[in-house]
């Protein structure tokens, strides 16, 4: 028996998902507790500024890393640029331009000189040996992605640093839950910054947080994220408004307190997509590496053009057309936008290969609670007819 599928909408059939499919639903999962914790605040009339919700959830982040000290932030962006301007550096920072632009943005909003260095093509991380490369007397720090949660070559990293005597921070914006050779994300280098925005696995609305073992570095920090302040009046330092709210940090808990199930959620829709595009020639979904464990936030699959008869840009296409609104996860990375190619003079630019290749073939799929399992699996089938059809979507995409 034949089964005759419905026309693929980029071919003017109707889309299979009549509500859009979202890479980045937040997951809420205990409403009431959240609500509670929010009654508690406004009860308590301490909505900001050093109130116990931001206090604990500062301590069992602190507690998850493994670190003596976290400071919570309203989010990870200006988190980072409250650690780069406390650790007092200046000159160039080395680090991937395979990242959110928000890693190069906070270095050069810091008037610091983002150096962009290569990835290794089978993690999407920053190649520890083109970064030697690029280390000289002018960089004042290393910066490393966890990329989609899996752990940089943070021993390679922790080597490069302390041979050149910089300090290694990590933007961690998409792995806290993730662990490397079982120890946790959030205590590797000098520091980690963690973010907490609505997309990300744990969701404090907007947030971010950093953590470290330095208590002094931890004190500038907490310093300058108060208008440079500590909790009296005097001015130690020039600071900004960095602070976490509470109805921030009640999300921010609840989240956490939710970390198990949501990775259960999580692990259980990768294994759906493992098992459902297993037979779909040239696609490779990421899996973590055997002494890494991941948050599994990232549904990541590289698309070979050659075998899979379509490109990633064809495939992204033809999904969003069905409502699947698929992300292009990070092209066309950060050295090729507008504010690194403006000035070549100062940002060397390098050709980095391996970042552009894969840019071009990673897409990001719907995860979390925001895809039920039958749909992972809609999903699959989804994409095993587009990719038969290639021909036709290349057609109907890029018409010639
Ligand atoms: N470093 C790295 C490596 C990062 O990836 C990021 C941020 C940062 C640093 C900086 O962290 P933060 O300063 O943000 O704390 C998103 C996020 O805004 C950003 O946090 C994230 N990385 C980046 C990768 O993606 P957008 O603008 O592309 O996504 P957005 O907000 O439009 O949402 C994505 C999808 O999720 C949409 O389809 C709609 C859906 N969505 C979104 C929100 C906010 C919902 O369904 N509900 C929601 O409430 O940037």
């Amino acid at each position: 028996m034949t089964i005759r599928h419905p026309e693929l909408a980029v071919l003017g059939g109707a889309p299979t998902f009549t509500e859009a499919l979202h890479v980045g639903r937040p997951n809420v999962l205990d409403q009431d507790a959240f609500l509670d914790r929010v009654r508690g605040a406004l009860d308590r009339k301490w909505l900001t500024a050093f109130g116990p919700l931001v206090a604990e959830f500062e301590q069992r982040l602190a507690d998850l890393a493994g670190v003596a000290h976290c400071v919570a932030t309203c989010n990870a962006s200006v988190a980072m640029q409250v650690l780069l301007r406390s650790a007092g550096l200046t000159g160039e920072v080395v680090m991937p331009s395979f990242t959110f632009i928000a890693t190069a943005h906070t270095a050069l909003w810091e008037g610091l000189v983002p150096v962009f260095a290569d990835i290794d093509e089978r993690t999407g991380n920053i190649d520890p040996e083109h970064a030697r490369r690029l280390v000289t007397d002018r960089t004042a720090a290393i910066v490393a992605v966890h990329l989609w949660g899996h752990p940089a070559p943070v021993e390679q990293l922790t080597e490069l640093a302390a041979e050149h005597d910089v300090p290694l921070l990590f933007d961690s914006a998409h792995a806290i839950g993730s662990q490397h050779h079982g120890r946790p994300v959030g205590g590797f280098g000098s520091a980690e910054v963690f973010s907490f925005h609505a997309t990300k696995f744990v969701n404090a609305f907007e947030g971010g947080a950093v953590l470290t073992d330095d208590g002094d570095l931890a004190d500038r920090v907490r310093r300058v994220h108060n208008y440079g302040r500590g909790k009296g009046e005097d001015v130690a330092y020039l600071g900004t408004n960095a602070k976490m709210t509470e109805v921030c940090a009640a999300m921010g808990l609840t989240s956490l307190e939710n970390m198990s199930e949501l990775i259960a959620v999580n692990i259980a829709r990768h294994e759906r997509y493992r098992a459902g595009l297993r037979d779909v020639p040239g696609l490779t979904l990421r899996e973590p590496r055997p002494f890494d464990s991941v948050n599994h936030q990232y549904i990541v699959v590289e698309v070979d053009q050659d075998v899979a008869g379509v490109s990633r840009d064809e495939l992204a296409a033809a999904l969003r057309a069905e409502n699947v609104l698929v992300r292009t996860h990070f092209h066309p990375g950060c050295h090729r936008t507008e504010p690194y190619v403006r000035d070549p003079a100062k940002h060397t630019p390098l050709p980095l290969p391996r970042s552009e290749a894969l840019g071009e073939r990673v897409i990001s799929l719907p995860t979390g609670t925001g895809v039920r399992p039958e749909q992972v699996d809609q999903l699959c089938e989804l994409i095993g007819r587009i990719a038969r059809q290639g021909d036709r979507v290349s057609s109907a995409v890029t018409p010639s």
